[in-house]
């Protein structure tokens, strides 16, 4: 029987997240290409209480236009914090706070700029070689995530984004380009970035314009089943080049409660948990549970899968289960009936009375991450990572630089408290990054003024500012729960 375990392991994996869309800017810098990302607005006249609405779809005819070199019209993501630029100053801040990992994305259009290359782009290939050998001059341990709704427009464009088979080829060699050039420097992969969110955002997770299918959730389905196949190709071939090194699958977790004991509203959470947990199944188990024909019927979704499909799945399941985890979310079966209760679209849930909510409307419930942690491990028991989890809110500049963020040092420790619950309930959790561990571009909203940092930068939604770096009060006291090992909470 494992011994009771009352402290985070000594090799806990300390550290911060990002993205490269939302981080390094330079978007059509050294032959990168454009992503879907790039293509991406906000309209910033919506009310703020919408804000995390703005997963908006784009239209073929802003596709196009987007691909104009000349284009007039403003693409927040385009701009991230530049870290292209200033990598090197952001990682020594990381340094500074004692990080023992960097959770970071590789931009596939700075590898394979359109996505159907046959050769990658060594300027691309290049820069990421400088990023992983200046997080290991710090002996920072890079925890990279091959596509983080960042793939190629053109294959969203030319191809119709994952629905298209052609997808696994394409993901498969970029992926093999950069599992096999940094096999010596990158120990922890991931193969896509919450890949049960397409339910949110089907064009930045698939490239799937909505306006061209009729039957959306047949090409959500049929293109979630071809990242699985990917997702199994690519860690065969991390294996094969390095069996030390470890792949993971990640997912956006929200943990779900019943609204009320209504046994419809018991059922319906049941149901809808089980339905995020569906791509965290397929991964780390590697086939199609029980309840799949069931849910698949009930969406009028015929998948179509190739006869090694199965074979590769079910000889490539991950190593771990990493999750990204900000809020919770109650369920009703008659959301009709709970005037003014539900939530905004990204939570898609019934506000819990219980809990508070972030500017955003995203509620704040640091406990329902110890029954995460529990939920998922019982489930796989596999090891976990958690690879987000921050409070985007509104920071203030004072005189002298000063920036009290107590609010965000609040939510992180009352978290970190919980994941220290759970190592005690037995869980094997061994790293965590914090969601934006500098400021950069919200994904949901594109803004930067939707703040995660421990790091403020000086830029604001248009991309305009200084981008100098200033030290908020949560960046001392992070260092001091590294250099603590969690041990001061
Ligand atoms: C997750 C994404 C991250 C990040 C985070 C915060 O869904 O994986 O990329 O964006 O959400 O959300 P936002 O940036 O929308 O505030």
């Amino acid at each position: 029987m494992k011994p009771l375990n009352t402290k985070f392991p000594k090799n806990f994996l300390w550290g911060g997240a990002t993205a490269a869309n939302q981080v390094e800017g330079a978007w059509d810098v050294d032959g990168k290409g454009l992503s879907v990302a790039d293509a991406y607005s906000f309209d910033e006249n919506l009310p703020k209480e919408r804000w995390s609405d703005q997963w908006l779809m784009m239209t073929y005819e802003q596709l196009e236009e987007a691909q104009n070199p000349a284009s007039k019209q403003y693409y927040p993501k385009r701009h991230g914090v530049d870290f292209y630029h200033h990598y090197k100053e952001d990682i020594a801040l990381f340094a500074e706070m004692g990080f023992k990992c960097y959770r970071m994305s590789i931009a596939w259009t700075r590898i394979f700029p359109k996505g159907d290359e046959l050769e990658p782009n060594e300027a691309g290939l290049a820069f990421y070689d400088r990023v992983f050998d200046e997080l290991h001059k710090y002996g920072i341990e890079p925890v990279v995530t091959i596509s983080h709704y960042e793939m190629p427009l053109h294959l969203a464009t030319e191809y119709g984004g994952w629905v298209n088979r052609k997808l696994v080829d394409f993901y498969v060699r970029y992926a093999t380009a950069v599992l096999s050039r940094y096999k010596d420097k990158v120990k922890y992969w991931m193969t896509f970035n919450e890949i049960n969110s397409l339910n949110h955002h089907p064009y930045t997770s698939l490239g799937v314009v909505e306006e061209n299918h009729p039957h959306l959730e047949q090409a959500k389905y049929q293109g979630a089943h071809h990242q699985f196949v990917a997702s199994a190709l690519a860690t065969r071939i991390c294996k094969d080049l390095n069996p030390a090194a470890q792949m993971g699958c990640m997912i956006s977790y929200q943990l779900l409660v019943p609204y009320s004991c209504d046994p419809d509203d018991v059922q319906a959470t049941v149901e809808k948990q089980r339905h995020a947990l569906f791509f965290s199944d397929v991964q780390a188990r590697g086939y199609y549970p029980a309840y799949t024909a069931r849910m698949l019927a009930e969406k009028n979704v015929v998948l179509e899968t190739q006869p090694e499909d199965e074979q590769v799945m079910r000889e490539n399941p991950v190593d771990y289960v990493s999750f990204s985890y900000y809020m919770s979310s109650a369920v009703s079966a008659h959301p009709e009936k709970l005037e003014g209760a539900v939530g905004n679209m990204l939570t898609g849930g019934i506000k819990n009375p219980y809990l508070s909510a972030s500017e955003w409307g995203w509620q704040v419930d640091p406990k329902g991450l110890r029954t995460a942690l529990n939920q998922l491990y019982d489930r796989y028991q596999k090891p976990l990572f958690i690879s987000e989890n921050g409070l985007g809110a509104i920071d203030t500049v004072q005189e002298g630089d000063i920036i009290e963020d107590d609010y965000r040092i609040s939510y992180l420790n009352d978290h970190i408290v919980q994941i220290k619950e759970a190592i005690k309930d037995g869980v094997d959790v061994f790293g965590y990054t914090s969601w934006g561990c500098i400021d950069i571009v919200s994904a949901s909203t594109s803004q930067v003024s939707k703040r995660y940092g421990f790091i403020y930068v000086d830029q604001d939604d248009m991309g305009g500012g200084s981008k100098r770096r200033i030290k908020k009060k949560s960046f001392d006291w992070y260092k001091n729960v590294i250099a603590t090992n969690g041990d001061q909470l």
